[in-house]
């Protein structure tokens, strides 16, 4: 933390002096970027980064890899939006993330840094992340696997990053474009106490509940409101992929890693926060029926959903009784030393039952300064352009 303030300081110290004698083109000090992944985000990515104009723009996009092919030019970056793809397309290389690694390792010099994106969901590219901060690759992504799996793995990224100086930048893992990891580190590093986080942290979930549950006692069905949530693309090809809760699970480790391993974090929420060895270890109430666990196609599972409908209308009933809705949240407390994940009780005038459309997500922050009422974060939680403008933005800290 106070090393990468201190680098930040002296870059934006230093910048003006390389800028001066270059006053004709480009900044002098400059970043080059390889994108791994070019799925909706990546793309969506690739076409903002190349929208900023190039006179201006201190980034160079010098590498793609999409799961079969990839392509590296540093001589010739890429630069058109309407030809990348293509580009891409008729690359005969096949991805090879060691070359990848020392390719990109041998243009770092004292003027030129490296940013690694990676849009993909792969865990195997997670995995490479140590390697690449050691070689001095900065590593920005949207993909939660390595900020939330094996606390071995997350440790070797710290201490690589450490190491080498080269950062890693995780803002888009947590309501995509919406600003919760910065706000959480501002906080944390002013000396606030954070005394509970909770929110709607699934676009999946907050769609389902907003429409399943709305304070009334009655509504369409359980099983036909994911039918629908499929149908538009909200959910996982299969749906049990979201019922599991741990896409929260993820976001919450996520958060707590990011409160625990701060080291202006105050000693006690450090030590009162669980050691996470994985998303596995928060506590999750899974949303999957006991007897369709481990059914292995989407639509069987939503052909068998309705033998539940019934036990899901009967939590519906008892929420309105006490005038409340349903919301499927994700909470991390400090005080108590918990993080958890699952269905809860909101009354019918709460932000989490009021001011949800949609697929948004809700985060609110009860901190000692946020007190009594809390700090709220809301707003569309999924989608590639909120998603690669979380990831641009991120990119653009670097500078
Ligand atoms: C900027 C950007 O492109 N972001 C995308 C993001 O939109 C997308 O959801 C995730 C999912 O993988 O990738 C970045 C991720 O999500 P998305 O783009 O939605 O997924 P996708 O369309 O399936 O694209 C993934 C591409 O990855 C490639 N891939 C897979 N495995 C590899 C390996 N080993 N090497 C290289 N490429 C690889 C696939 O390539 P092809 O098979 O097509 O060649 C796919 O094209 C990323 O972002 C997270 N996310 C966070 C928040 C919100 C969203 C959202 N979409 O709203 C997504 C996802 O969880 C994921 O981790
Ligand atoms: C997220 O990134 C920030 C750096 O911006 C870092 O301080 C924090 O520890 C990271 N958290 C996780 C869990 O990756």
């Amino acid at each position: 933390m106070a090393s990468s303030l201190l680098s930040s300081l002296r870059h934006s110290f230093t910048r003006p002096f390389l800028v001066r004698g270059t006053m004709s083109s480009a900044p002098s000090s400059q970043m080059l970027v390889a994108v791994v992944g070019v799925g909706l985000v990546g793309s969506e990515f690739i076409n903002q980064l190349l929208s900023i104009p190039s006179e201006t723009s201190p980034f160079r996009l010098v590498s793609l890899t999409s799961s079969t092919r990839t392509v590296f030019t540093p001589n010739q970056p890429i630069t058109s939006a309407s030809s990348w793809k293509s580009t891409l397309s008729q690359a005969t290389e096949k991805p090879d993330y060691q070359k990848l690694t020392t390719d990109l390792a041998k243009l770092i010099s004292p003027s030129t840094r490296v940013a690694l994106i990676d849009n993909t969901s792969s865990d195997d590219v997670a995995g490479m992340y140590p390697r690449w901060l050691k070689a001095g690759i900065n590593v920005i992504t949207p993909n939660k696997k390595a900020y939330s799996g094996d606390l071995g793995l997350y440790e070797k990224i710290l201490a690589a990053s450490k190491e080498s100086g080269a950062r890693f930048l995780n803002e888009s893992t947590v309501g995509a474009g919406l600003p919760v990891i910065s706000t959480l580190k501002e906080l944390v590093a002013t000396g606030d106490k954070i005394k509970k986080i909770e929110g709607v942290f699934s676009g999946t979930m907050s769609y389902i509940f907003n429409e399943f549950s709305t304070g009334a006692a009655d509504g369409p069905s359980f099983s036909s409101v994911v039918s629908i949530a499929r149908e538009k693309g909200y959910t996982e090809p299969h749906p049990a992929d979201d019922l599991n809760g741990f896409d929260v699970a993820r976001k919450l480790t996520i958060l707590c890693r990011t409160i625990s391993l701060s080291p202006s974090s105050s000693s006690s929420s450090r030590t009162s926060l669980p050691s996470l060895q994985s998303f596995a270890s928060v506590q999750t109430t899974s949303l999957i029926p006991k007897p369709l666990e481990g059914i292995p196609t989407g639509d069987e599972f939503l052909s068998r959903l309705p033998e539940f409908d019934a036990d899901f209308d009967k939590m519906r009933k008892e929420a309105s009784a006490e005038g409340k809705v349903l919301r499927f949240v994700g909470v991390v407390d400090p005080v108590k030393g918990e993080v958890k994940a699952g269905l809860e009780k909101y009354p019918v005038n709460h932000p989490f039952a009021t001011s949800l459309g949609g697929s948004d997500n809700i985060i609110m922050f009860h901190t000692e300064r946020y007190s009594p009422r809390p700090l709220i974060i809301q707003g569309a939680g999924a989608g590639a352009a909120v998603t690669a403008m979380g990831v641009l933005g991120d990119l653009l800290k670097l500078i």
